[in-house]
């Protein structure tokens, strides 16, 4: 008899074993479903992603292993990607990478050691789901109850659109949208003239789509509204808090082509954490927080108590989503939805950020040059000159530390996702840094950021950006391990 046998005949949702770990005792049960959600006073229909609880997404503790049972409830096909975890290939949850989608009504069952832990998120890696709210909080805490006495809360960010994600993508490959005039500023870009004048924001939703800020491209999907936790700033969500309480916001950029700005208002933190790895804390009341990105955040209320507004801001929007952090009689007043718009995301912080765990202390044994290339007419994004479906960008062996110095050669920014692995930031530019672990790193327009990674994880692993559109779009590549995991 193994041990798994011998305690299968106890109750109780979880034991401890030997470790003093939790074992759990069956797989955690997430169901993917639709609902209903109202917006701006009227209904859409979205994904659910619910956990055993009934809330949504997983809160577990490390040390467990990772055993979750996927549930399609759906009529389509899915599957959901744990984004901030390293599972072994054939569990990292993309299609056509090593799994196949859940048909609607099948399951799939997920088992391996997890060894991250952090804020992470979920979400659906397969067409445009992700767009319709298919996502949902993954929080992996080191402690059973939050360190210092702290309050925590998760606050999961989307930007929300009332249309088919479907028509948006079409229109942008036609040559439409928002975006039409980027095939403007790509010519620009390549030395021929360009009239501002025609930019057309007259037409443009919430004042500033579509619009260039500081030699770059911004926001080329239109949306109807920015959330914070499935609501807007008309209707927020209130967390209850003490005076002088010691606040943990983990945040999660769940949105599909928005980057946003956390802005603290009145209130000064400490960033604590960025992609769920420790860094050194680093005071601010205004972060930056690309697609896909997550930010630990810690903050105290004043002792007077009061009403404090956090804001998630999308770069050069007016529109906004927001949370209100208030103490128990404090008089809550209404936030405007819609404010100055905020600059483009910058690195000026990434550049300042300090890791706190290190790697291990050997030298690089290669660097591989990516261009990030694309954006013109077509909406067509690449790599090195190519539009990609998960092909593979370079080959690695296990054991290797490779560096990869991403070069966006187009006008917008892009969120780079590494999957199966973390990495580090190394340079900016050709600034070098000891900067954060992480994995997902913006790079700006016409900037070159250099990251490093160890493969210790062999398979064939997704290299993207996390732009919902741009990813559809042909900036999709892999790296893949020589030796087949
Ligand atoms: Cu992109």
């Amino acid at each position: 008899m193994n041990r798994r046998e011998l305690l299968s005949g106890l109750s109780g949702a979880a034991l401890l074993g030997w470790s003093g770990q939790a074992l759990a005792e069956e797989p955690r049960r997430l169901v993917v479903s639709r609902r209903s959600l109202e917006v701006n006073g009227r209904a859409a229909s979205v994904y659910a992603l619910t956990g055993p609880d009934g809330k949504p997404g997983l809160d577990l503790l490390l040390g467990e292993r990772f055993q979750v049972r996927v549930k399609n409830d759906t009529d389509s096909d899915t599957i959901i990607h744990w984004h901030g975890l390293t599972p072994p290939y054939g569990q990292d949850g993309v299609a056509m990478m090593g799994q196949d989608p859940i048909a609607p009504g099948q399951s799939f069952d997920y088992d391996f050691a997890n060894t991250r832990s952090g804020t992470h998120w979920m979400h659906s890696h397969l067409g445009l789901q992700e767009q319709q709210l298919l996502a949902a909080p993954l929080i992996i805490r080191e402690t059973a109850e939050p360190l210092f006495g702290e309050q925590e809360h998760v606050v999961l960010l989307h930007d929300f659109t009332f249309r088919d994600p479907r028509d948006i993508l079409a229109e942008l490959i036609g040559g439409g949208g928002a975006h039409s005039g980027h095939a403007m500023q790509h010519g620009m870009m390549n030395g021929a003239a360009m009239d501002h004048s025609g930019m057309g924001h007259g037409t443009m939703g919430h004042g500033a789509m579509g619009q260039m800020m500081g030699g770059g491209m911004l926001n080329d999907v239109v949306y109807d509204a920015f959330l914070a936790n499935d609501r807007t700033l008309d209707d927020p969500e209130i967390v209850k808090v003490e005076k002088g309480a010691a606040i943990r916001l983990r945040v999660i950029n769940g949105a599909a082509a928005s980057n946003m700005w956390i802005d603290l208002g009145g209130l000064e933190g400490e960033l604590i954490a960025v992609d769920g790895n420790a860094i050194l804390p680093f005071q601010g009341s205004l972060f930056p927080l690309a697609i896909a990105q997550r930010a630990d955040i810690r903050l105290k209320i004043p002792a007077g108590g009061g009403a404090f507004p956090v804001l998630f801001r999308p770069e050069g929007v007016t529109a906004r989503a927001g949370i209100l952090l208030a103490s128990a009689g404090a008089a809550i007043s209404k936030v405007a939805e819609e404010g100055e718009a905020p600059p483009p995301l910058d690195l000026s912080q990434e550049l300042l950020y300090r890791a706190v765990a290190q790697l291990r202390n050997e030298p690089v044994h290669r660097t591989e040059m990516l261009m990030l290339t694309g954006g013109g007419p077509g909406y067509s994004w690449g790599f090195n000159g190519k539009p990609m479906t998960h092909e593979t960008l370079f080959t690695v062996r296990e054991g290797e530390r490779i560096a990869v110095m991403m070069h966006n050669m187009t006008a917008m920014a892009h969120p780079m996702h590494l999957h199966g692995h973390y990495f580090k930031v190394t340079a900016i530019g050709n600034r070098a840094i000891d900067g954060a672990i992480r994995d997902v790193v913006l790079v700006p327009p016409m900037e070159t950021v250099t990251v490093v990674f160890d493969a210790d994880n062999p398979g064939t692993w997704a290299f993207h950006c996390h732009h919902l559109y741009h990813m559809n779009s042909g900036m999709m590549g892999a790296i893949a391990y020589t030796s087949p995991a």
